[in-house]
């Protein structure tokens, strides 16, 4: 493998970002730079959505014209990333001229095929999520996501043919790391095989999108529009020409939270193989995280704002905590105590103590340098076999076993903790100098490797 690309969702910007929007992209982050720290060349994408009748809406409220709303909102999406330190190599925005290109290229591939025809759309519409449901799909009769009422439709329409692809997409889904975690597969695979419906992708009742290259009066549906962001960030012929689409597609990993995998594990796949390009090898679904136990929502004021995090208990501490804080694919439940817990618990008495302890004890017996080590013992042999643990990393990590990848490097800052608990080196000065050497030598080379293996989360500067 010499290239990796990797994306997030681009978000919708008719807001802040929260911790949702925070630990797709730090954990896509710690994908991203365990690949490069191996010398892979890697692409990662990240950006946000900015059409639709959502945003709309939100421009509207505060009475701005929507490119000017999110031309205002989009800096603290960045702003954010650059405090997170997320090292996206580009940062798209729907509303950027040659993503609009793109997406009218494609429309008119489509059309010219014959996979997107004129018709007449009537149903419901969440405009929270900018999805279309049926009436089976609401739950007591709301959206099922956001608990919120749909509107009712009716307008001409373009339709694309979806339904053509459900054989290709039932064998992409099959193919064995198309969707992971696996057990979010079978329920996709089911919802397919009752039959895939073509989909409404152009709305006529607002103008916030995309324009149709050859039918103006509509616009192009949001998601339709965000979907190809993905590939319209690699067909950029502006400075980003080094990057050919050639050499990074297909993705091997879009990361998506797992309210959108049906778009992404679906739609997009058939989007692309009717323009003839290859799916993305991997969609990664994860869970949700509440807070203390809700939904997190503005009614309630739970949101938790990254920001403030970061103010309160550091960069390293929130890094590590979103890692370690939810199974990987899972949901998760946040609460500051939890988070506090962690660091004090992991990142200061177990990580930090170690590197203190042995800091201190390097300057007060070794002059600050690191001593040349001499004859090993078996508890040295065991430690060093311990160290072994780095291709079992990465192995994890192209596994996107994230929580194993934690597991295994916090299982060996235990070890490195109880080696210098088992040998005492603060008794070797009087007793055994050489003995001293060895065991400080082994311990600071030991958080060497810490220190590279933890790289990717935490202390990246
Ligand atoms: O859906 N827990 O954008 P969006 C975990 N624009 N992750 C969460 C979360 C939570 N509580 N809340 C949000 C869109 N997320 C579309 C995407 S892509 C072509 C278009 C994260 O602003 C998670 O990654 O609603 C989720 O999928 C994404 O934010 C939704 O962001």
């Amino acid at each position: 493998m010499k290239t990796f690309y990797i994306t997030t969702p681009i978000y919708y910007v008719n807001d802040s970002p929260h911790l949702g929007h925070a630990y797709t992209t730090i954990l896509a982050d710690i994908i991203a730079r365990t690949q490069r720290q191996r010398g892979i060349d890697t692409f990662f994408l990240t950006g946000t959505d900015e059409h639709g009748q959502k945003i709309l809406g939100a421009a509207k409220a505060k009475n701005v014209s929507p490119k000017e709303f999110t031309d205002s909102i989009v800096v603290s999406w960045k702003e954010l990333w650059k405090k997170l330190q997320i090292s996206n190599d580009f940062f798209i925005r729907t509303t950027d001229i040659n993503h609009e290109r793109t997406v009218q290229e494609i429309i008119k591939k489509l059309y010219e095929k014959g996979d997107i025809y004129k018709g007449n759309y009537s149903g419901l519409y969440c405009v929270a999520c900018e999805t279309f449901y049926l009436e089976k799909d609401l739950e007591n009769g709301v959206c099922p996501i956001h608990k919120t009422k749909t509107e009712y439709v009716n307008e001409e329409s373009y339709f694309f043919k979806l339904s053509k692809y459900e054989k290709q997409i039932l064998d992409y889904l099959e193919s064995d790391k198309a969707v992971l975690p696996k057990n979010r597969k079978s329920e996709l695979v089911n919802r397919v095989k009752e039959g895939l419906k073509d989909i409404s992708v152009s709305r006529t009742s607002f103008n916030w999108g995309v324009k149709f290259p050859f039918d103006e009066k509509h616009v192009v549906y949001v998601w339709f529009d965000a979907l190809i962001n993905y590939i319209s960030a690699l067909w950029y012929e502006n400075d980003l020409k080094k990057i050919t689409f050639d050499k990074f597609w297909p993705a091997n990993i879009h990361l998506v939270g797992k309210e959108i995998l049906w778009f992404h594990a679906v739609i997009w796949p058939s989007i692309l193989f009717a323009i003839g390009v290859e799916p993305p090898k991997t969609v990664f679904a994860h869970g949700w995280w509440t807070v203390e136990g809700q939904k997190m929502s503005k009614t309630i004021g739970n949101v938790v704002d990254p920001n403030k995090m970061i103010e309160k208990y550091g960069l390293d501490a929130f890094r590590y905590f979103l890692l370690k804080g939810c199974s990987f694919g899972e949901d998760g439940d946040f609460s500051e105590t939890l988070l506090k817990n962690t660091l004090n618990n992991e990142l200061a008495n177990e990580l930090g103590n170690l590197v203190n302890r042995t800091t201190t004890l390097l300057s007060k017996f070794c002059d600050s340098k690191v001593p040349k080590p001499t004859k090993s013992e078996l508890i040295d042999e065991a430690l060093i076999k311990e160290s072994q643990i780095l291709d079992q990393v990465l192995i994890e990590v192209d596994l996107y076993n994230l929580n194993e990848m934690h597991k295994k490097i916090w299982g060996f800052v235990k070890a490195v903790n109880k080696y210098i608990s088992d040998t005492e080196p603060w008794r070797l000065e009087k007793t055994d100098k050489e003995r001293l050497a060895t065991v400080l030598y082994n311990t600071i080379e030991s958080i060497r490797l810490i220190a590279i293996l933890m790289y990717p989360i935490i202390r990246l500067c």
